[in-house]
């Protein structure tokens, strides 16, 4: 639990090995957290992602890739898909699941130290916040736990509301 942090506030501005974005398919950016990144971290990440979809045709949901981080306080950025949630009974659970440990075969695949995760799906992929939040704090210790070379792993919540489902779950 040592390793994990919770913090509140914007993603974009805290210093990093890595970090998260909620991607689409396409990779192309968006709203949400998908737009902080690309605004803050410049044209060059875009660029990379143009690449990976011209390469490989996008990214399916549940899977990430990776691309350098442009002006970003970080040297990457894990562009991962997370499921949009329509009800649950579409393998929404399975999906977010797969999503973060897509994100966490690169980091181990990239030798990252550092991470910083957004709460994938639960913006406007309208994924429950709650369920979004058990499912993340569980790939995360787990994957801790079989990763003991990663030393930090930052929670980072946009809404004070998603701080405190997790600071609630943290302290249980
Ligand atoms: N820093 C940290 N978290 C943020 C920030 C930020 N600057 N901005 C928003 N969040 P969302 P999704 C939070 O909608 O639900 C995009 O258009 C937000 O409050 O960004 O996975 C993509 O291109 C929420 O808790 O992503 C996709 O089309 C969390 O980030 C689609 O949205 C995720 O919300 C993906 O939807």
């Amino acid at each position: 639990m040592h390793k994990i942090k919770l913090i509140q506030g914007d993603i974009t501005t805290i210093a990093v090995e890595a970090m998260v974005n909620a991607a689409n398919s396409s990779l192309l950016g968006g709203g949400g957290v998908d737009g902080a990144i690309h605004r803050a971290g410049g044209p060059e990440i875009l660029d990379e992602c143009r690449k990976i979809k011209n390469r490989q045709g996008g990214c399916k949901t549940g899977d990430a890739v990776i691309t350098q981080a442009g002006h970003l306080p970080a040297d990457y950025v894990i562009h991962a898909v997370g499921p949009f949630w329509s009800g649950g009974n579409n393998h929404e659970c399975e999906l977010l699941r797969k999503t973060y440990q897509s994100c966490f075969d690169l980091i181990s695949q990239y030798g990252i130290k550092s991470v910083s995760f957004p709460n994938i799906s639960t913006g406007i992929y309208k994924f429950p916040k709650e369920l979004a939040a058990q499912i993340a704090l569980d790939v995360i210790k787990k994957s801790l736990a079989e990763h003991p070379e990663i030393q930090q792993v930052n929670i980072c919540c946009f809404e004070p509301e998603s701080y405190q489902i997790y600071l609630s779950m943290v302290s249980r």
